[in-house]
C-alpha cells in the first residue's frame, strides 16, 4: 500500500512515468511516507545506504552503469546537506541526479522544532532545478504539484543534465498507508528538435586551416565516435588527442600529450600549436595541454556539444557549435576535402613516438600503475580516483574495451569506494577501483554497505599519505608538508577491509604485486578484493624524476 500523502504520491508516479527506477534511501521518519511508497511499488530497484554523503556517491555509480537518471531519498535536517558534494560532482559532470527530501511543513521552519532546517533550494547554483512542493489540499494545489515535478524531472536531462531537487513538506501523520494504486499523472514531454547547421561555412574554414586538433574530453564510451573519429584523421591532416577518460580507444589517436608537452621546450612545441581546435566531451585532466592552448591560442575554436552552456576553457572559443557532436561530425567528415599530404598529423605523431611509457622504474606509484593496467581483462571497468591515479594512468597504454570513469566533475578524493559500489551493485564484470590511501580512508563509511560486490577489486595504492604533493616543487621546504598537507599517517586497510569480509592481500615489492594481482584478476571470487600496495613515498618521488629526466635526455630529431 502507498502513502496517503497525494504530494508523494505525485512524485512517486511521475518518477515512475519517467522511467527512474533506482533509489537510494537513506533512514529517517520523515521520508516513511516516500520510503513506503516506493519499496511497496515492484518498479522500483530501492538501495539503502545510511550515510548520506555516500549514497550520493553510491547513486552517481548507479548512474555511470545505467545511464540513466537515478533518485535520492533522504529525511529532513542536516541528511540533506550530506548530498552536497555529490550534488556539486553531478553538476559539474552533467550526471542526471534527482535529489528527493522530505521535510517538515513549511509552518515549522525555524522554530526550534526538532530536525528542522531550511532545506528549500539548499543547494543553490549547483542544482540544475529545486522545487519547493506544496501539501495538496485543493485540484488546484494538485496541478502546481505535478508542474512543479514535471519541470525539475526535465531539467534533470534537458538541455544540460545534471542535479535536480525535490522538497517535499510531509504533515503527520508520516504512517497512514491507505492507497492501493498511484494516482494517474500527466507528464509533460520534452522534446528538443535537432538543430540543422549551415556546414557550408565550416568546412570552408575546416578546408582553410592548415594544423586542425580535435580534442575530446571525459566522456561515455562510445565506438561510434571512436570510428568516425578515425574516418576523419584518415581522410585529412588533422589529430585527435584524447585521455582514457574520453573512453575512445583506437591507436590512431594520441594520448601521451602531458609527458610530450612537457618533454619539449615551447620553441620545439610551437609547431604542434592548432589554428583549428574542435573540443568536445567534459573535463580534460591535463593541465600541461590546458597552458599550451592558452599560451598558443588558436585562430579558430569550435565547441561542439548539445548542452548549451559555453565552456571558454582554452580562452579562445570562436563558435559554439549547439548540436550533438556526433551528428555534426558525420556530416563534416563526409564534406570536408581529402588532404594527400598530412604534414601536421606526422609532426605530432613523431614527437608522440619519442615519448616511451615509463619502464625500469623503482617500485613506486608509477610503476605499480603500471603493472596493474597491463594486468586489466579485457571487457572489465576501471574506475580511478583522484588524483596521482587518474593523472599516472595517462603515462601508459589501455587494452581496448575497458571503460574508464573517474569523478572528474569536481576532481573530489572523497566517495571513490561509494562510487564504484554503486557501479557494482548491478550488472556483470570485474570492475577495478585504483585510488590512494587519503582516499581510501576518506570514504571508509563505504565499506558499511550490503551491496559490495563479488565483482569488485580494490586496489589502494598507501604511501602514506597525498603523494601527488610531494611532486609538487615549491612545497618541499615547507615545514608543514607532511603534518598538514600530505596528511602523512601510518595506517593500513587490512582491519577495516577484514570486518567487512572482503578478502584482503597485501604486496610491497614486484613479486608480491604480481601474485597480488594474478589472484585480483579471477573470475568469480565470491567476493569483493582488495589488494594493498605499499609504497614509499620518496622512492614515488624518485621515479618521477627519473622518469621526466630520461625523457628530456631522448634525442629530438
Ligand atoms: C574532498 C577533497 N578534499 C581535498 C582534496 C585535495 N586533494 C587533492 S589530491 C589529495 C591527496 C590525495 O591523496 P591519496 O588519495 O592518498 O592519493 P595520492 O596522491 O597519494 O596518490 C588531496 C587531499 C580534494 N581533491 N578533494
Amino acid at each position: 500500500m502507498y502513502s496517503s500523502h497525494k504530494n508523494v504520491l505525485q512524485t512517486v508516479a511521475l518518477l515512475k512515468a519517467y522511467g527512474i527506477a533506482h533509489i537510494v534511501i537513506s533512514p529517517g521518519s520523515r521520508n516513511i511516507p516516500l520510503i513506503q511508497s516506493f519499496t511497496c511499488d515492484p518498479f522500483f530497484n530501492c538501495w539503502s545506504i545510511v550515510d548520506e554523503r555516500s549514497a550520493g556517491y553510491f547513486a552517481i555509480g548507479l548512474i555511470y552503469r545505467v545511464k540513466k537518471p537515478v533518485a535520492l531519498c533522504c529525511t529532513s535536517g542536516s541528511a540533506l546537506l550530506n548530498y552536497a558534494p555529490a550534488v556539486a560532482e553531478a553538476f559539474y559532470h552533467r550526471l542526471p541526479l534527482v535529489v528527493i527530501s522530505a521535510d517538515r511543513s513549511q509552518a515549522w521552519i525555524g522554530q526550534m522544532d526538532g530536525q528542522t532546517i531550511n532545506q528549500s533550494g539548499a543547494f543553490g547554483k549547483l542544482a540544475n532545478y529545486s522545487v519547493q512542493l506544496p501539501e495538496i489540499h485543493t485540484d488546484e494545489e494538485c496541478w502546481y504539484c505535478n508542474r512543479l515535478i514535471n519541470e525539475a524531472l526535465i531539467c534533470c536531462s534537458t538541455p544540460v543534465p545534471g542535479p535536480i531537487h525535490i522538497n517535499i513538506p510531509i504533515s503527520e501523520p508520516l504512517f497512514a498507508f491507505t492507497e492501493e494504486r498511484l494516482p494517474d499523472v500527466r507528464c509533460i514531454k520534452a522534446e528538443i528538435p535537432d538543430k540543422s547547421v549551415n556546414m557550408r561555412s565550416f568546412c570552408g574554414e575546416w578546408n582553410d586551416a592548415h594544423k586542425r586538433m580535435i580534442l575530446v574530453g571525459q566522456q561515455f564510451s562510445d565506438p561510434y565516435l571512436t570510428t568516425l573519429l578515425e574516418k576523419l584523421t584518415e581522410k585529412t591532416d588533422c589529430i585527435v588527442l584524447r585521455e582514457h577518460l574520453a573512453n575512445l580507444p583506437s591507436s590512431r589517436f594520441i594520448g601521451n600529450f602531458d609527458a610530450l608537452i612537457g618533454r619539449f621546450t615551447k620553441n620545439e612545441i610551437r609547431e604542434l600549436a592548432p589554428d583549428l581546435l574542435i573540443s568536445l566531451g567534459g573535463h580534460l585532466v591535463s593541465k600541461k595541454l590546458k597552458t599550451f592552448l592558452r599560451e598558443y591560442k588558436p585562430k579558430r575554436h569550435w565547441h561542439l556539444s548539445a548542452e548549451t552552456d559555453i565552456p571558454d576553457t582554452y580562452q579562445s572559443l570562436t563558435q559554439l557549435i549547439n548540436v550533438h557532436p556526433v551528428a555534426f561530425l558525420e556530416k563534416l567528415t563526409g564534406l570536408v576535402n581529402a588532404d594527400k599530404e598530412r604534414p601536421f598529423a606526422v609532426k605530432w605523431n613523431e614527437f608522440s613516438h619519442l615519448i616511451p611509457p615509463p619502464t625500469q622504474l623503482p617500485f613506486s606509484d608509477i610503476s605499480v600503475t603500471g603493472r596493474v593496467l597491463n594486468s586489466l581483462p579485457s571487457f572489465s571497468t576501471l574506475i580511478v580516483a583522484n588524483s596521482s591515479p587518474v593523472r599516472n594512468i595517462q603515462l601508459f597504454s589501455l587494452k581496448e574495451q575497458i571503460d574508464v570513469l573517474c569523478n572528474r566533475g569536481t576532481n573530489g578524493i572523497e566517495g571513490s569506494i561509494s562510487t564504484a559500489a554503486g557501479y557494482t551493485a548491478t550488472g556483470d564484470g570485474l570492475t577495478f577501483l585504483l585510488l590512494g590511501d587519503l582516499s581510501f580512508f576518506h570514504d571508509l563509511s563505504a565499506l558499511n554497505n550490503p551491496y559490495l560486490s563479488g565483482n569488485l577489486r580494490i586496489i589502494l595504492i598507501n604511501n602514506g599519505g597525498g603523494g601527488i604533493f610531494h611532486l609538487l616543487q615549491g612545497l618541499k621546504k615547507s615545514e608543514t608538508l607532511e603534518s598538514y598537507v600530505t596528511a602523512q599517517h601510518p595506517h593500513s586497510a587490512e582491519a577495516w577491509i577484514k570486518a567487512v569480509g572482503l578478502t584482503y592481500i597485501q604486496a610491497n615489492d614486484e613479486q608480491s604485486l604480481e601474485a597480488g594481482l594474478s589472484e585480483l584478476v579471477k573470475q568469480n571470487a565470491g567476493k569483493g578484493i582488495l589488494l594493498e600496495v605499499f609504497t614509499v613515498a620518496e622512492l614515488n618521488k624518485a621515479a618521477f624524476e627519473q622518469y621526466y629526466s630520461s625523457l628530456t635526455t631522448t634525442n629530438y630529431v
